[in-house]
Order: structure tokens, then C-alpha cells, then sequence
């Protein structure tokens, strides 16, 4: 649709307004008494957060493609219908395909209390069908307020069972990794990289000073960052997700990301809300089942 017919449609004045953004690719500006934010409709994927008088809460790599068919770097990359490199067969998209398609705008509203709804909706395409055979709708709700809240609801609109995981894969915008800390992951278990053996996280704080690559299981709780740079904590509360993954690519690796500058890895952590652990934390959804996870992400006081 294009973007004058979507302002016809969907626009609220200057609260919700579409344009033609980076890469040509269509956006949607959010700005109300609380907040504002910029989102993708290529891949549901939110730009920038920031409540008033803040900086933004999420990060972007200023060398990030803005192109069909490719992921953004930065923002909320959405992971669907699988995290991480498919189970079996690896040429396969990472991360799945829902980042790398364009949504369908569902629904734009003010809502009573000043924040604004945005819901973006995905369904099996000819690209997503070769790749993953199922019916489905995808539902991927923003409201903008003093918080984020995202959520992505998944139902399964076919006639046979399928199982998916997914991330909502948040960059954080921090001012420096070596000056933050992550609260809310002391006794939980993970696995690092690739590595199968479960270890426990000891330590009530998660600190960075090396590549970090972290699927802590069976993980249903907050986490809060906090910032001693930026002076902020940020909360991240989640429901229906059951792992809490957790990166930073470090000094080495962010030199091996072609659309990051080498040094972009000091400036974002990811935590992100999850159900990733193939075998462990799939959704497993009969016809007509739906399933959401939700993330909210805000400033503690
Ligand atoms: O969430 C961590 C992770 O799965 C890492 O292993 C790392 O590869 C990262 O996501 C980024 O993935 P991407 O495909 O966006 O480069």
C-alpha cells in the first residue's frame, strides 16, 4: 500500500504519521504527549523509543542495510518462526523470515491515556511458505507510551500442529558495556554459544568484558539494565517466554559484522525475550491455538 493511502487509512495527524524512510522502506512516526518512535513495516521492526526527555532506549548501527529482503541492525528485530540458525537445514534465513518481509498495517489508535497502538500483522507467503509449510497469523502489537510495550501474538490458522520459537531480539542502547550491569538473572541457568553443558550464573550481577552469548533457560522473570553512564536502569518485563538470551558480540567479533562499526559492540547489549531452545522451549500450537509473548520495556524511576 502506498504510503499516501496509508496515511489516508491508518494516519492520526502528527500522533501517527507514515513516510517513505531510510532505504526507501515505509515507516511509521509515532509522536505523542509521552513518546516517540519509528517503525519498519519490513519486518515489524521498531527503529527508536524514546519517552520524552530521554535518550532513545534502543540502539541502531549506523551502518545498517535499510533493504528488502535484509535485517536491520538495531531496534527489535523480530525472530520468527525459529532463533538462530535453522534446526536442520542451514541455509535457511537466520533468525527466520519474519524480520525480512513486510508487514501489513491491521490497526492505528490513540488510545485514552496518550500512548498509541500500532498493529502490524504477517501471514504465510509465497516466500514464507517454501520455507516453513504452515498457515499463519502473525500479530506484532506496539504501544508507544511511557513504556514500549511489543507483542507477538502467533495462531496457527492451518490444520496440522506446528512448533516455532521465537526472540524478540531488543539492542539496548547503553553508553558504554563496560559501564552497565544486568539484574534479574542470579541463579538462573544457561548455555553459552554453542556449547551444550548447563552452567548457573553465580553472581547476583551480569557484567561484560568479553563476548557474551547466553541462553539462560527456563527464565520468566524481569531483568533491569543498569547504566551507570546514562545515570538510567531500564526494566524489561516479559510474559510468555521462558528464556531470557542475552548478547554482546565483544571486541573481536563486532569486527567479523559487516554492518556494524568495530566498535559499535560498546555502545548496545541485547536482552532479549525469548522461547529459543530448540527442544526445550518450542511452541508447539494445534489449529486454531494461538500463543503471545510480550515484552515491556521502560525507565525505572
Ligand atoms: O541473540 C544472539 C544471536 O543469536 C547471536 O548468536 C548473534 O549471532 C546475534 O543473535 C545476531 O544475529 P544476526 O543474524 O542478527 O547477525
Amino acid at each position: 500500500m502506498k504510503v499516501e493511502t496509508l496515511n489516508e487509512k491508518f494516519g492520526i495527524g502528527k500522533q501517527a504519521h507514515f513516510c517513505s524512510g531510510k532505504g526507501g522502506l515505509t515507516m511509521i512516526n509515532i509522536s505523542n504527549n509521552l513518546a516517540t518512535a519509528t517503525i519498519a513495516l519490513h519486518g515489524a521492526h521498531i527503529l527508536s523509543f524514546l519517552p520524552n526527555g530521554q535518550k532513545d532506549i534502543l540502539w541502531m548501527s549506523e551502518l545498517s542495510l535499510f533493504e528488502t529482503g535484509k535485517a536491520i541492525r538495531g531496534g527489535i528485530p523480530v525472530c520468527f518462526p525459529w532463533f538462530g540458525h535453522h534446526s536442520t537445514d542451514k541455509t535457511k534465513p537466520q533468525h527466520g523470515f519474519a524480520r525480512l518481509q513486510e508487514w501489513k498495517v491491521s490497526q492505528v489508535k490513540a488510545n485514552e491515556d496518550g500512548s498509541t497502538l500500532v498493529s502490524l500483522l504477517l501471514k504465510e507467503t509465497e516466500v514464507s511458505l517454501p520455507l516453513w509449510p504452515f498457515a499463519f497469523a502473525a500479530t506484532l502489537d506496539f504501544i508507544i507510551g511511557k513504556t514500549l510495550e511489543v507483542k507477538l501474538t502467533v495462531t496457527n490458522t492451518g490444520n496440522t500442529t506446528f512448533e516455532y520459537s521465537d526472540a524478540l531480539h531488543t539492542y539496548f542502547n547503553i553508553s558504554d558495556i563496560s559501564r552497565i550491569r544486568i539484574e534479574g538473572l542470579h541463579k538462573a541457568t544457561y548455555y553459552e554459544g554453542f556449547a551444550m553443558d548447563l552452567k548457573t550464573q553465580e553472581s547476583t550481577n551480569l557484567t561484560f568484558s568479553t563476548e557474551t552469548n547466553r541462553r539462560y533457560v527456563n527464565h520468566s522473570g524481569d531483568c533491569t539494565i543498569t547504566d551507570q553512564g546514562y545515570n538510567r536502569k531500564i526494566k524489561v518485563a516479559k510474559t510468555g517466554s521462558w528464556v531470557t538470551v542475552v548478547w554482546n558480540p565483544g571486541e573481536a567479533t563486532a569486527k567479523t559484522i559487516s554492518d556494524m562499526v568495530p566498535d559499535g559492540y560498546k555502545t548496545f547489549v541485547c536482552a532479549e525475550p525469548a522461547n529459543a531452545y530448540t527442544g526445550i522451549d518450542m511452541i508447539v500450537l494445534a489449529a486454531g491455538e494461538s500463543h503471545t509473548l510480550t515484552a515491556t520495556i521502560g525507565l525505572m524511576e
